[in-house]
This record gives structure tokens, sequence and C-alpha cells, in this order.
């Protein structure tokens, strides 16, 4: 299944939570990868439901006594419009302030760097 979406901007907050060590340890375990602390965001034309396509669970934690949620994963890969392109992987937490046709990237990688993407550039992401 192809999917395409359009680089967007968010608030930077899913770096910190990307780099909260007991995130970054589920993902090395679910993906594979050790994962750039940041995510890119997608924005999709329609809304997008993760749980058609059978993505991993992840549970929650707690870190003095602040509580942190889980979520899913899905692995999937990402092209530019050149056609480079990158595994990587769909984060969704169970809270989160992105509507359900924003999609959050993680990668072993900086993506916009990597794939030199700005925003509104158009990319695709394979399932
Ligand atoms: N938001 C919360 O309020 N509580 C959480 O426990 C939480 N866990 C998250 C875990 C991960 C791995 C990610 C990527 C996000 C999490 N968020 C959580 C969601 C962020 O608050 C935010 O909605 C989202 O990451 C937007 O980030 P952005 O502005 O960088 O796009």
């Amino acid at each position: 299944m192809e999917i395409f979406g359009n680089v967007v901007s968010g608030l930077g907050e899913g770096r910190f939570f990307v780099g909260l060590t007991p995130y970054k340890n589920k993902f090395k375990e679910l993906t594979g990868f050790t994962p750039f602390e940041g995510t890119l965001n997608v924005k999709l034309k329609h809304n997008f439901n993760l749980d058609e396509f059978n993505p991993i669970e992840f549970d929650g934690f707690e870190i003095d006594g602040k509580k942190y949620f889980g979520g899913k994963v899905l692995l999937v890969k990402l092209f530019d419009k050149s056609g480079h392109s990158i595994n990587c992987a769909i984060v969704a937490p169970k809270k989160t302030d992105h509507s359900k046709k924003t999609l959050e990237l993680i990668a072993p990688v900086h993506l916009r760097k990597f794939l030199s993407l700005n925003n509104s550039d158009v990319v695709k992401i394979v399932i």
C-alpha cells in the first residue's frame, strides 16, 4: 500500500519523547534501529487508521511519578520525490496533539537531512 503526504512542521515535542531512554530502547527492540531524536510529520489528505495494518503495540512507563503513554509502531519505507528511500516507522502514541491525518515517523537518521526534505514536499510511504 502506498500513501502520499506532505512534510509539515510539528511543535518539536516528538524530539523530547523519542529522546527518553525507555522509548528509545523500545523502538530499538521493535524496529531494529536506534531512533534519531525527533519525528518527521507527514500530513495526509485523508484520515489514516494504523490499526488496519497490524501495528506493534508498546507499553507506557513512569519516570519520577510521571506517566508516559504507550502506543503503536509500524515499519514502513519512506520515499522522496526522486525515489530515494529509507526504512523507518510510523509511531502513534496513545496521546498526541496530531489529528488522524498527520503521521509521525521515526528513523535511524535525521530524515529531513537524509532526504533533503522541506516543508510541503511530497513524500510516499510504503507499507
Ligand atoms: N504526549 C503526551 O502528552 N504524553 C506522552 O506520554 C507522549 N508520548 C509520546 C511518545 C512518543 C514516542 C511520541 C513521538 C510522542 C508522544 N507524545 C506524548 C505526543 C507529543 O506530545 C506530541 O503530540 C507529538 O509528538 C507532536 O510532536 P511534534 O510537535 O514534534 O510533531
